[in-house]
Order: C-alpha cells, then structure tokens, then sequence
C-alpha cells in the first residue's frame, strides 16, 4: 500500500511523502514526483528509522531522582493525568494563573499541537503567561513593522524568476528550505540569474547553485550594507522616484516635521554628525569584505533592475539583529527594488498568500501579561526585573514568577534555549518552577527536567492537518501509518481527561471526543470560506490539495505602507523616542558586544546553523545520520593551524558560559576569525559539565536584543584548543 502524508515537524518545509507499507509495515518513504516543489530531503526519507526506534518513550514517567538527573519511574496514564491535574489546580490557587506557562516548542507544527491544546485549556481554567516573538524570527518580525508597517514584506518566490540578480544575505535554503525557495532558486541558476551567497560560510546554498561567496564576519553585515549603501549614495546610482515618493528619512528633504534634518540616512552614510563617513574602506575593515568587493556587488545590486535582496533568519539571530533587518530594507529601497516582480522588499519576508491556516476556535486568554519567548528563564528566576523595559507586554510587572512548565513536542528547556549552565541551574532549584510537565517522543536533554514525562505519538502514528511552512499554495494531510507505539498518546488524548477532571470536558472539546473529528471540522470551516476544496475523505485520501487559482503575489506592489506616515521609514520617529544608542534612528552598523574583538580572552566568533540532517535536535539520535553527518567545528586553516588542530583533532571550546567538545573540520569554507557548528545537537555533559555532543547552546547567551528582545544566539565569542588524548591505558 502507498500512503500519502505530510511533515509535520517545522523544517522549513512539509514535504509531501508517500509511505510504502506491506502488512502494515513501514518498507520506505518516498517522495511523490507529482510534486517536485515539495520534494523530501534525507530528513522526511528517514522519519520512520528516527521515529519508529527502540529508544521511544513508552510510558508515562514519573521523576524518581533529582531533577535533571533523568531518573524516572514508570507510571500509569490515570496516575499521570491525576498528578498533572492536582499541580495545575494547585498552582493556579497557589500562585495565580500568570504562573503557569507554555513553553515555545514547535516539534509538532501542525493544526492540532500540544502546545496550542494546552494553551486551549488553561485559558478556559483561567489563562497563562504567553509569550510573543519566536526563536526563528525575533528581530526581523519585530524591526520589519517599524519599517515598512508590515512583517508581510515577501513575495512569492516564483516572482525571483524576473530578477536579474539575486543576493542570498544569511540565507541557506539549501539545508533550510523555506518552502518551495530551491525550487525556484535552481530555475533561476538554470536561467543564468547570478546569485551572491552573503554568510561567514560558503553554505550548501551557494555550493548547490555554484553561486558567489561573499564571506563577512559574523554579527558585522550592517557595516557591510552601510558600505554598499554608501557606493550607491556616492555614486547616485540610487533609485530618486522611490526614495522622494515613498520612503522618509534618506535624505534631509524626506525628514519628518520636528526631526533634525541632519539625522537623515544620507548624512549618516556621510558621516555629518559622527565624523565617520560609511566608505567601502571602513566597511572592509569591520567586515573583512574587501573595499573592491564591496563598491563592485553594490554597483551590480544598483545596476541590475530588477535585483531581490532576500534575507535569511541567520543574519538576525543575531545580538544586534535588528540593524542587520534595517540595513536590508534600507538597501531594496536605496535601489528601488520594492513593489516590483524580481525586486524583493527584504526585511522579514513573510508572504501568506492563498495560505489556508487550519485553527482550532481561539480562545482569548483571561491573563494578558505577555514576555518575550527568549525571556522565561528571566520570568523562572528573577520575575521582579520582568519589566516593561525588559520586554514584558499587557502588565507593569508580573505577580510571580512562573512555576509551572509545560513543555509539549519541544526542546527549547534546555537544549534549544541559550546558556544551558545557567538554564541548567534555574531548572534545578525546585523552589522557582515547581512543576515541569513534559510530552516528547525520547529522553531528550529538556524531557530529563521533567517531573512528569509523557510519551507522545510521532506524525506516523497520527493525522494532522498541514499548511505550508510559510507560503505555497497547499493544504496537507498528515495520515496515520502505525498504531502508537507502546502506550503513547496524542497530546489531545489526555488533555481532554485532565478538561474532564477540571469540569471542562464539554467546553474544551466543544463534542469532539476524538480529536480527528476537530480535524474535520476545522477543515469543513476552511471550506466554507474555499468552497473548492474536495470532499474530506477525498482530501484525506490524496494527503494534499492545491489551491486553484494561484496568483503570483509581489508584497507592496500598490506601493502602499501601513506605517503612520504612510511611507517606508528609513527614519523612525518611533525608534528615534526610545533614544538608545544600540537601536539609532536610521539602519545602521552596531556593534554588538561579543562582536570581533570584542574580549581578548576570546577571539573566535562562534556562530551556529540548521543543518540539514536535523530539525533542530529532532534526528540527532539516529545513529545512522550520526556517522552519515558527524557534528563537527568548521574552523578556517589561519586559525587551526597556531592551535595545532587538523581535520578530525578533538576540540575544545569554551566561554564564560561553558565548554563543549567537538572535531574540527580544517575548511577555507569559513572566514577567518569565525568557527561554526551546527545547532541542535543533543547536550551531552560529563560530570565535570563538559559537553560531548559540540552542542552550541552550553556556549550562547540569555541575553535579550535592544529592541525585539530576541534571542541572538549567532553572536557568541570562543576560544578554542586541542584536547589531549588521554593515555592510552
Ligand atoms: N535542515 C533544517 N532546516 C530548517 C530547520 C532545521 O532545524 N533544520 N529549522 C527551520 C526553522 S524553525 C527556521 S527558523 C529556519 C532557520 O533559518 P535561518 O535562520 O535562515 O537558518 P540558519 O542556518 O540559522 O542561518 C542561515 C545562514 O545564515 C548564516 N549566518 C549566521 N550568522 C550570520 C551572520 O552574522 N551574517 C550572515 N550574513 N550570515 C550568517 C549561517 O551560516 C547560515 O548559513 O530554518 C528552517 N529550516
Ligand atoms: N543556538 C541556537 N539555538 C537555536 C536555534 C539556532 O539557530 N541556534 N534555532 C532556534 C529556532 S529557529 C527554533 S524554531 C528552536 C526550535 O526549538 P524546538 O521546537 O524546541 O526544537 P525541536 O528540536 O524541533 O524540538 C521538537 C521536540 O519535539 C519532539 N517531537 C517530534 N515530533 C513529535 C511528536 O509528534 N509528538 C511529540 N510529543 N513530540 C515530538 C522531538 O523529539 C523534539 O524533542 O530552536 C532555537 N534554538
Ligand atoms: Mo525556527
């Protein structure tokens, strides 16, 4: 039999998969030639060898050591759904409902989650903290608004077809998807649209499309726009109709009422006020981009009408990422690219064209108090700074801090979170968060901090209904394969029973005492509003629909922006009443304070990225992809060799924050100063707390970014030495 389904873990795609069975078993997934945008990569291949192993989570767990210590025992569901009941009631009259939170976590990315679920139910029992912002997309989705009025800066990608050249900044589609991005990227390769790759890696995207490599330091792109922006301005090689009609603040004319005219963008290239005019020679020196380099891609990007600037999430994970967003933007409409087929507006890049979004009824949540995802830690330990200033939306201060948990489908307690020591040591102290509940599909290192741990079903063990990633023009299906392995169950199977012992049973289910009959409902909801979708069972059986009449979307093409003046502000009045430093009123380098140079102690810059053998830290225990994809630190030869290391030379690398262990992979296809290793890797530590698995996150941040309070996790400063064998025994 040939089962079509969708992904449904968030990889940047959802691929469309057929799975081959025979007796019911699992012999292969494919994917469907039908459709060659949505095509699987090694991950969707694999899915039942990760998901399907003997290492799942079985039964629920109960913690029998300390916490963190991984030590549980064996309980039944209706023990576990009646301690999971006691906590949750307890704690809400204990504490109030602000105390209990659902963490950000994303392993199940589809209409019905653990995450949304739970959220469903606490808001009827009350409410919750919330968060705002994602791990993915902080700083863009937060500075893009202030910009252009809007996050929805993208078009569709086919629209990259009319470019005449296409700059990659931070972007790696390759091994990150986004969609249906390759697709187009490889027609354009085809069609011979140059294509400038602009990363501290020479990343899988660039060596896929043959592409040019611009290598920049890390966290240091706004200077290398600045430069660009200044060749453009210098040479007035800059678009004059775009930036008089549409845009305030390039220039002393366009400056809004009460505004200096000498703090316009153009003065700021000049360097009016700072005494430091943004040339390619001073670009050259922040970035290690050559002047040459940079004057000759800025003259092909101002020449080549029309060119798409398109930026990834990479360049903003940044410390100071909200300018490397700001320097995008400021670029496209320098040059005029905005609002056109083959421009691209920059910035965030969200489009949601014909995108049918597959939701449950929303609840509104009783507790309005809102923090940034990146800041729970802070709202665990020291909730008192949890200020507005820090963030904290819809309340002057929190009543307390958070104590319970709940962490469903996700790896963000630990191994995806920033500075694991230090989230290690806050998840220990039970007197902070008092319970931690837990639903996952292994002992992953966040499922160890739970004190009850349950097990869930893979995306082969239930249905789910499926939209895009971000855009396309599709609705999915997730079809169950295999009956749950052990006694697993779907977050929603439980749930409903802790409703029932809430006395919410009717209203959380609303009647569907199964939760595919949500699925059907939602979907028979979307239909109302798409009369041309099929049946259900027809789309059930063929696991997918296209939406017809798919138009080409361009973002801004009326060339209208939903910001206060009605133009793009390049020059913020908003921004510019905040008066911090680290967040000027025009895009513009800043350094950020694990920058280049930044601590003598530690001279490399560490950045990380999504590698294609991983969803995050979803496929790092296949054992298979462990020797197919060995994690390891991509350093360049100037700085391996005076350390001594070689290809395969164990490492250490350490900060402030922590130590972890992992080979070296000797490449010129890193710049020099910077090392990288890709995120996701399960945490590995030995009892002196050195971590064996090159796990990044022992070595990144909490710290929050100036204006988004997002997460930087890009920015990290390292050094790095040969670890000594030990002697042979
Ligand atoms: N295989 C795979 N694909 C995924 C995911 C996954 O886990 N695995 N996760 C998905 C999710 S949830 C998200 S949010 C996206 C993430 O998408 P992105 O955030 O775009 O992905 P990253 O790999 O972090 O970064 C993209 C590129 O930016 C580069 N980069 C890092 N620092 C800098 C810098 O300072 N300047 C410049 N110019 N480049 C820099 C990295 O080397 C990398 O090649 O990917 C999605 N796709
Ligand atoms: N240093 C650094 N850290 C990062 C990033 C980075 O670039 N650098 N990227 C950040 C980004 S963009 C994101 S989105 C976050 C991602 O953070 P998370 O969403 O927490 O990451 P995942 O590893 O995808 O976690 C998914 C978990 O769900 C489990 N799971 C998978 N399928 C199922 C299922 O069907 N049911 C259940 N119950 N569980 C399931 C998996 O085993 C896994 O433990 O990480 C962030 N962390
Ligand atoms: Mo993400």
């Amino acid at each position: 039999m040939v089962i079509p389904t969708t992904g449904l873990n968030n990889c940047g795609g959802r691929c469309r998969l057929l799975v081959h069975t025979e007796n019911g078993a699992i012999q292969r997934i494919t994917g469907d030639p039908a459709y060659p945008d949505l095509m699987p990569c090694v991950k969707g291949l694999h899915y039942a060898d990760t998901f399907l192993s003997p290492e799942r989570l079985t039964t629920p767990l109960k913690r029998a050591g300390k916490r963190g210590e991984g030590r549980f025992s064996p309980i039944s569901w209706d023990e576990a759904i009646a301690i999971i009941t006691r906590e949750w009631v307890r704690i809400r009259d204990a504490y109030g409902p602000t105390a209990r939170y659902v963490n950000y976590a994303w392993g199940v990315s589809g209409c019905l989650s653990g995450t949304s679920l739970a959220k469903r139910l606490l808001r009827l029992d009350g409410g919750h903290l919330d968060y705002y912002n994602s791990y993915s997309t902080a700083c863009c989705a937060y500075t893009t608004p202030y910009l252009y009025g809007t996050a929805e800066s993208g078009s569709t990608y086919d629209t990259l077809l009319d470019s005449k050249l296409i700059l990659l900044w931070g972007h790696n589609p390759a091994e990150t998807r986004f969609d249906n991005l390759m697709y187009y990227l490889r027609q354009a390769r085809d069609r011979h649209i140059p294509i400038v790759v602009i990363d501290p890696r020479h990343n899988a995207t660039a060596k896929a499309l043959g592409a040019e490599w611009i290598p920049v330091r890390p966290s240091t792109d706004a200077a290398l726009m600045d430069g660009m922006a200044y060749v453009i301005w210098s040479q007035q090689l800059y678009d004059r109709a775009f930036l008089t009609g549409h845009c305030q603040g390039f220039t002393r004319e366009s400056m809004p009422k009460g505004a200096a005219p000498r703090q316009c963008y153009f003065d700021y290239l000049a360097g009016t006020t700072d005494g430091t005019p943004k040339t390619p020679q001073w670009a050259e020196r922040i970035t290690g981009v050559p002047a040459a380099s940079i004057e000759s891609l800025a003259r092909r990007y101002a020449l080549a009408k029309p060119a798409a600037l398109l930026q990834g999430y990479g360049g903003q994970r940044h410390a100071n990422g909200e300018q490397f967003t700001r320097g995008g933007i400021a670029l496209a409409c320098l040059t005029g690219n905005v609002g056109i087929s083959g421009g691209w507006a920059a910035g965030a890049g969200y489009c949601h064209a014909s995108y049918l979004n597959p939701k449950l009824p929303s609840v509104q949540n009783p507790v309005q108090a809102e923090i940034p995802c990146y800041a729970w830690t802070r709202a665990v330990a020291a909730p008192e700074t949890m200020t507005p200033g820090e963030g904290l939306h819809g309340a002057e201060a929190l009543p307390c801090g958070i104590k319970m948990l709940v962490n469903l489908a996700g790896n963000a307690l630990i191994n995806q979170h920033g500075d694991v020591n230090r989230t290690r040591a806050i998840l220990s102290d039970e007197s902070k968060c008092e319970f931690i509940l837990c639903s996952d599909l292994f002992l992953t290192p966040s499922a160890k901090f739970a004190d009850i741990l349950l097990p869930g079903v893979s995306l082969l063990e239930c249905e789910n209904l499926t939209s895009p990633w971000e855009q396309g023009d599709f609705l999915g299906f997730c079809n169950q394969i295999v009956d749950p392995v052990g006694e697993s169950r779907f977050e929603y199977d439980w749930l409903k029973e802790v409703a029932r012992n809430l006395g919410l049973y009717e209203t959380f289910t609303e009647g569907h005492d199964d939760y595919r009959d949500w699925l059907r409902d939602v979907y028979l909801g979307l239909r109302q509003q798409k009369p041309e979708l099929p049946d259900y069972e027809d789309f059930r059986q063929a696991g997918i629909y296209r939406i017809q009449r798919y138009e080409p979307l361009i973002a801004f093409q009326s060339r209208q922006f939903p910001t206060l003046s009605g133009k793009v502000e390049i020059y913020s009045p908003a921004l510019a009443a905040m008066h911090d430093p680290k967040i000027p009123p025009v895009p513009g380098y800043v350094p950020a304070n694990e920058g280049p140079g930044g601590d003598p102690r530690y001279p490399l810059q560490l950045i990380g990225w999504h590698a294609l053998n991983r969803c995050h830290s979803i496929h790092d225990n296949n054992a298979d992809f462990q020797r197919r994809y060995p994690q390891q630190l991509w350093m360049h030869p100037s700085d391996a060799e005076p350390r001594g290391l070689s290809t395969g030379s164990l490492a250490e690398i350490w900060n402030d924050r922590g130590r972890v262990q992992a080979p070296v992979l000797v490449t010129e296809d890193i710049a020099p100063g910077a090392v990288a290793l890709a995120q996701g890797s399960w945490y590995a530590p030995d009892k002196t707390g050195v971590d064996h698995r090159g796990s990044i996150n022992v070595l990144t941040s909490l710290e929050t970014t100036p204006l988004a309070h997002g997460n930087g996790q890009h920015t990290n400063l390292v050094e790095v030495q040969a670890v000594t064998p030990p002697p042979a025994s």
